[in-house]
């Protein structure tokens, strides 16, 4: 182990960052608690069925009044970075600038303070999917797939690079519009609810009804403007003077061919990695879709963009975004659809032709574990970006089982454990061999937390939280193999990555 440690430790950049990842409204709790209004998700989330035992987020974690108990556990793990959300909605209630509640921006103030005097660097998620209920009427010309709530976003950003600029250098404009959009606007069981009659009765009842085979493109559409718009913004306002660096980060799968001697099958894996990563990696770097997509998504249903809009996009980011997790085989089909499962015309399996399993299930029914999926869509983001600097904002896993376990048997997460060290050596050969300019790891997560529409019986943290027992914190065995490794590698503190000596030195 000390030898790959030592390996790793001289193949890594020297200012590589490492940290854990959270969000706002996984983690905060507090969900009524001075002045905070409402999102989407407070909304969705009351509907009976929506959640796994109609559990909900209204004091989740409670890290809004326990946050300094979690720096302290950063502290004791010395972990130097951490990811977080600014909740929309607890600073600008109604999601007008015009309104701002000053609770809010004391709260985030002071998280961010207390991390810094801890020396602990936040990264900041402007959206984790929680938007103001106020933009949504029910209708299909609200929340993202009205196009005005792109400039009410870039209201919003400018708030937050203006309020917060001064302590905050690494803003995230978007998580995983992919999942956001086709999960909230296509199979409809994220907020807003919104689907195809055909893909589920609720949407109506919740969302208002819907159209899974347009809405999530028009949406990811006005949410790729939102983060355009963003980007100007910080670039023409604060940028020179705040010396920060900007960017989103897109949730991909990779994939693998599900019949290895069926041409189309390896094809379906460049179809399915565009459709996934492409269709937000492409409009920043270069200004428009995939060709992947324009060729398969038929009848007008996929939005262009205009020519201002292309140019605002391409070259909208200061670094790449990776959130991975998983890989599946996928298949060739041939059949043209009408939806977003049949656009790119294959479907996808965790097992293949011959019945394989591509990796072990985790406790979240979409995980299979498959760390060479990490480093193969890391070179995939390289060779297609020309060579970008990549951050992984996301990696990690819930371990079968997990949450059946008496707090004391869950401590020993050895699944854990294996999945990060592998997903890491995976990284590191993406990195050495493979040339690609990884800069940072975030792990996915610092505490078990709302897991959306799985509730709290799927547990991502590297920190247990007892939830019948006051959230009680205790760090698992994980915690501690990622503060040895972490200590091992090291970090340079407090040089930025605009520093020279990381693609010097590959
Ligand atoms: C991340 O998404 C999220 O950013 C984070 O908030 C979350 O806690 C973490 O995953 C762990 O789940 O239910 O079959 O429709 C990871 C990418 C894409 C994984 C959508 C779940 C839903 C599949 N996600 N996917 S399904």
């Amino acid at each position: 182990l000390s030898l790959a440690l030592g390996t790793i430790a001289s193949v890594l950049p020297k200012d590589f960052k490492w940290g854990t990842a959270t969000a706002a409204f996984q983690v905060e709790g507090a969900w009524n608690v001075s002045g905070r209004g409402q999102c989407i998700w407070d909304y969705f989330q009351s509907f009976p069925g929506r959640i796994y035992m109609n559990e909900t987020a209204h004091v989740a974690d409670d890290l809004y009044h326990r946050y300094p108990q979690d720096i302290q556990i950063m502290n004791t793990l010395g972990i130097p970075n951490l990811r977080v959300s600014i909740s929309w909605t607890r600073i600008l209630p109604t999601g007008d600038v015009n309104n701002v509640n000053q609770a809010g921006v004391d709260f985030y103030n002071q998280l961010f303070d207390a991390l810094l005097a801890a020396g602990i660097t936040p990264w900041v998620t402007l959206f984790h999917w929680d938007l103001p209920q106020t933009y949504n009427n029910f209708t299909n010309q609200s929340t993202w797939l009205n196009p005005d709530v792109a400039n009410k976003f870039n209201d919003y950003a400018d708030f937050c690079f203006n309020t917060f600029g001064n302590k905050i250098k690494h803003w995230i404009t978007m998580n995983e519009i992919q999942t956001f959009t086709w999960i909230g606007y296509g199979v409809g069981t994220h907020a807003p609810g919104r689907c195809s009659p055909s893909w589920g009765s609720w949407c109506a009842e919740i969302g208002g009804g819907g159209n899974s085979s347009t809405e999530p493109y028009i949406a990811a559409h006005n949410a790729l403007i939102a983060h355009a718009l963003a980007v100007q913004t910080y670039r023409n306002k604060y940028q020179k003077a705040q010396g920060g660096k900007i960017g989103m980060t897109i949730s991909s799968a990779y994939a693998e061919p599900w019949n290895i001697s069926e041409p189309q099958d390896h094809n379906a894996v460049d179809v399915a990695v565009a459709f996934q990563y492409g269709w937000f990696g492409d409009p920043q770097v270069f200004g428009h879709y995939p060709k992947e997509m324009t060729d398969r998504i038929t009848g007008g249903r996929l939005p262009a963009f205009n020519e201002s809009m292309s140019a605002l996009l391409k070259g909208s980011y200061d670094f790449l975004g990776l959130n991975y997790y998983t890989s599946s085989y996928v298949h060739y089909t041939g059949v043209p659809g009408d939806n977003f499962g049949n656009d790119g015309r294959f479907w996808s399996s965790a097992t293949n032709a011959t019945g394989h399993l591509i990796g072990p299930y985790a406790d979240s029914t979409w995980l299979n574990v498959y760390p060479p999926g990490f480093r193969k869509i890391l070179r995939w983001i390289k060779n297609r970006y020309n060579d970008p600097h990549i951050y992984v904002f996301e990696n990690g896993v819930s371990c079968p089982g997990e949450s059946q376990l008496p707090p004391a048997l869950a401590l020993n997460d050895t699944f854990r454990m294996n999945y990060v060290f592998d997903h890491i050596m995976e990284m590191v050969d993406a990195v050495l061999h493979d040339k690609v300019k990884v800069k940072g790891y975030f792990l996915w997560s610092l505490l078990d937390n709302f897991e959306w529409t799985d509730g709290f019986n799927v547990r991502f943290g590297i920190t247990y939280v007892d939830y019948n027992n006051n959230l009680t914190r205790t760090i698992k065995d994980s915690g501690y193999m990622y503060q040895n490794l972490i200590q091992s590698l090291g970090e340079t503190t407090g040089s930025s990555e605009n520093s020279i000596g990381l693609s010097e030195r590959f």
